[in-house]
């Protein structure tokens, strides 16, 4: 039998500007929470997977190429990482790799849909991990832009934002105000870190945030790397800091605790991941 006929009813694609990136496999789950529809979806290739409003999010056997990118530059770098704020991420990939590290003393992780939390325990439970039953996690179901307007100046050393694409509850995350409340509230010497969606299928958003954020911080560089369930499969992540480029030099010492447990992240792909910035990007950025 045509193999490829036979398993066409099992194909579920994400559709982006006339293109589709989909996965073979079975669904387990549709519902909509009060924030946006959620899938659950048995993908051969990669494991389950989630996706939010028919977007893929993560997936078992692929999270690792996203969740590595947002957390190490950051945190490698970061002058201290004892106070983390994680905004959205709640499937627990990014809280599990911040807990790699043991300066990491707490971890504000504010997510705004419950049932995202729920059902990535309940069916994604390896990409969270330990972290969910670690006590220096700190679940907080609330909305993380109003988080950010009511928390207090210079209160964490690190913030990662991982959202998902800007339709939806996430559109604010990439929004001037919000992310000048992340400057706000981010220590001297920390560095925040940002999904950045892709600088081909999402290439206006992904440049715009960039130079947002170079407008509210004084260094901002984006860093580029494949996730091969997203659109297009080139994706990126931006860091940002003040004084310097904080987030350029990770300390030899979180080098050596925890790169033995990455799959992706190094120093030296960092370094490379930074310096493949597309070159129509960089002309881009460099205009006013
Ligand atoms: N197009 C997908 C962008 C999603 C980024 N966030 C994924 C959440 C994983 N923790």
């Amino acid at each position: 039998m045509n193999q490829r006929l036979r398993t066409r009813s099992d194909w579920l694609d994400e559709y982006h500007q006339g293109v589709r990136y989909g996965l073979l496999g079975n669904l387990i789950l549709e519902e909509t929470s009060p924030f946006q529809k959620i899938t659950i979806f048995e993908s051969k290739r990669y494991g389950k997977a989630l996706l939010l409003d028919d977007c893929w999010m993560t997936a078992e056997k692929s999270e690792k190429c996203y969740h590595e990118c947002l957390i190490h530059p950051a945190l490698s770098c970061s002058t201290q990482i004892d106070n983390i704020l994680i905004i959205g991420g709640g499937d627990g990939g990014s809280a599990r790799e911040c807990l790699k590290y043991k300066e990491v003393k707490s971890i504000d992780l504010v997510e705004i849909d419950l049932r995202v939390i729920e059902l990535s325990k309940k069916y994604l439970p390896t990409i969270g991990g330990n972290a969910w039953s670690d006590s220096r996690l700190h679940l907080q179901i609330k909305n993380g832009i109003d988080w950010v307007k009511n928390a207090k100046e210079n209160s964490y050393d690190v913030i990662i934002i991982d959202g998902a694409d800007p339709i939806g509850p996430s559109k604010e995350l990439f929004s001037n105000s919000f992310l000048t409340d992340c400057k706000r509230i981010l220590k001297r010497g920390g560095v925040l870190a940002t999904q950045s969606e892709s600088p081909e299928s999402f290439r206006q958003i992904h440049i715009n945030i960039v130079k947002v954020l170079r407008e509210i911080f004084d260094y901002a560089d984006p860093m580029y790397g494949s996730v091969s369930i997203y659109p297009s499969g080139l994706w990126s992540w931006t860091f940002a800091s003040m004084g310097k480029p904080k987030y350029m030099n990770p300390k030899k010492s979180r080098v050596n605790e925890i790169s033995k447990n990455c799959q992706i992240w190094s120093e030296r792909w960092q370094q490379g991941a930074f310096n493949i910035i597309p070159a129509f990007i960089e002309r881009e950025l460099a205009k006013t």
